[in-house]
Parts: structure tokens; sequence; C-alpha cells
């Protein structure tokens, strides 16, 4: 498939996804949104892990494109949220770890995006922030719901109110960022993980992605019921008797993802 405002490239089972608007630090216009969503509609099993990351070295994503909004008509805002929400919800409920690779700006949409996925890691030089409140908006794509579950209640009312901007270091130390890295090591270590996942059972890794995506918004009793009836399904699986008996052979698995 063709994308205007996307770029892809997989190997080794490992995709990378790169969101390319270079004139405008590859802010979100509906074209991006709609692609993204095209994307991940027919996203095949050759691709076992995917990198999200943004072209260049200066932006992830820096924010919704800010002049097409200026052009959106008054009434429309709610059904351009409930789009973007759709999309970002495919991303979080893909069947697939998707590592948001962050390497600069990662704003508003931008910032809603990476939460999207399944866990950020940001380069040294990335900044972190929900700055909608300063253009008289309020975050429209998860982030007042994705945020407060990420860093807590308090810590996502400080940053939705006051709109500021945090360094990859304060979004480590507050739990929004898994790792920091430096910029040039950034790819090269998202890479290592991505390799880490594709080794696996493919089937586990849908399953245990799923159980703590699904379970985290469940109590603890609901979540441990899900949990069973996953664990279930892993077990019935065909990559669960290879993968004991590889162990028991001291010989790699061969997984199938059945
Ligand atoms: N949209 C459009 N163009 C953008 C852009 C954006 N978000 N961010 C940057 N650009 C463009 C700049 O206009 C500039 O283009 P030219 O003027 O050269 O043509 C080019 O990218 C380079 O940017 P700068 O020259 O500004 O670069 P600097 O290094 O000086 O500054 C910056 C970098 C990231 C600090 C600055 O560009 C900036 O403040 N950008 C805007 C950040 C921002 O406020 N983003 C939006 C957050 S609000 C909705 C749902 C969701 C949302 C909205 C509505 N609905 C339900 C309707 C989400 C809203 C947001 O994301």
């Amino acid at each position: 498939m063709n994308f205007e405002t996307l770029e892809f490239e997989v190997k080794d089972n490992i995709g990378i996804l790169s969101i390319s608007r270079p004139n405008a630090l590859n802010a979100l216009n509906a074209k991006v949104i709609n692609e993204l969503g095209l994307f991940f509609e027919s996203l095949d099993a050759t691709v076992q892990c995917l990198i999200l990351t943004g072209s260049g070295e200066k932006a992830f994503v820096a924010g919704a494109d800010i002049k097409e909004m200026a052009s959106i008509e008054k009434n429309a805002g709610e059904a351009f949220a409930k789009r973007g929400q759709t999309v970002f919800q495919l991303i979080e409920n893909s069947p697939i770890p998707v590592i948001a690779a962050v390497n600069g700006f990662a704003l508003g949409g931008g910032l809603e995006l990476a939460m999207a996925c399944d866990f950020i890691i940001a380069s040294q030089n990335a900044k972190f922030g929900l700055p909608e409140v300063s253009l008289g908006l309020i975050p429209g794509l998860g982030g007042t719901q994705r945020l407060s579950r990420y860093i807590g209640k308090a810590k996502a009312r400080l940053m939705v109110t006051t709109g500021d901007i945090y360094s990859a270091q304060k979004a480590y130390d507050w739990g929004l960022v898994a790792e920091v890295v430096e910029a040039e090591e950034l790819k090269e270590k998202c890479l290592e993980m991505a390799a880490s996942i594709t080794k696996r059972s493919p089937l586990a890794v849908r399953l245990a992605k799923k159980s703590v995506t699904d379970g985290f918004e469940l109590s603890q009793d609901d979540g441990m019921q899900l949990e069973a009836q996953l664990f279930g399904e892993a077990f019935a699986s065909e990559d669960k008797v290879e993968g004991v008996n590889a162990f028991i052979e001291k010989r790699k698995p061969n997984f199938t993802g059945k």
C-alpha cells in the first residue's frame, strides 16, 4: 500500500513505520490519521512487532495540525476526535506490540499517539507535553484518559492544565517513558527490544499484551478471570508444545504462532 504521509519498511518481521511530514514537524492532519487507520487495518502476520516513529530528528509528532484545525468547522470537533480515537484504539488493541520511538517533540496529539502504543522509548532530546489549553482546546485523542493511567491523576492534571513541556528525564521519572537513550542509539535500542519480542511465540505475545491491556480496565478479580482464560488459550496452543519441548530438548524453539 502506498501512503503519502507514512513510510514503512520491514525486516526480520520487525516493521518500522515513520510519520513523515517534514515541513510540519510530522503534525497529524486528517490524512495522517486516515492513513494510520488504513495501515493498522491492513497489518498482516509478517510483522510481529512494530516501531512507530517520526521522520527526521526534530519531532516524533508536534501535535495535531494547527493550520488544518483553523479550517475545521466549529461543530466538526467531536467527529474529528471520534475518528482519531478509533484509530488510536486500533493501535492500542493491535495484536502485535507497538513501540513508540520518540525522537524529539511529542506534543498534544503526538503524545496521545505515543501513549496509544505499548510503551515509549525516548531519545534524550525528546520533549513531552499536552499544550492544548494554550490553543483553547483540550486533548481529544485519548490524552486526558491515557495520561492518568500512565502517571496518575495529580500529575496528569498538572500536565493538562499547565500545558507545560517536559524533558525525557522527567517523563521517565514520572513513568510515562520506559527508557531514555542517546538520540543516535534510539533506533538500535528499539530494534533490539523488537528482536527480543519477535523471537518469542507470536501467539503468547499477543495474549500477554491483551491480558495487561484489557485487564488494566477491570477489577483485579475480573482481570484474574481474563488472565486464566487467556492462559488457557496459550496452554492449548502448538506454540506451548513447541516452547516446552524446545526447553527440554535444549534447543531453540521454532514458533508458528498457532
Ligand atoms: N501544526 C502545523 N504545523 C506545525 C505544527 C503543528 N502542530 N508544529 C510545527 N509546525 C510547523 C511550523 O508552523 C513550521 O512551519 P513553517 O512556519 O516553517 O511553514 C514548521 O513546522 C517548523 O516549526 P517551528 O519553526 O515552529 O519549529 P521550532 O523549532 O521553532 O518550534 C515547536 C518547535 C514544536 C516548539 C513549535 O513548532 C510548536 O510549538 N508547535 C506547535 C506545538 C503544538 O501546540 N501542537 C499542538 C498541540 S494541540 C482535536 C483533537 C485533538 C487535538 C486537537 C483537536 N479535535 C477533537 C478537534 C490535538 C491538539 C493538539 O495536538
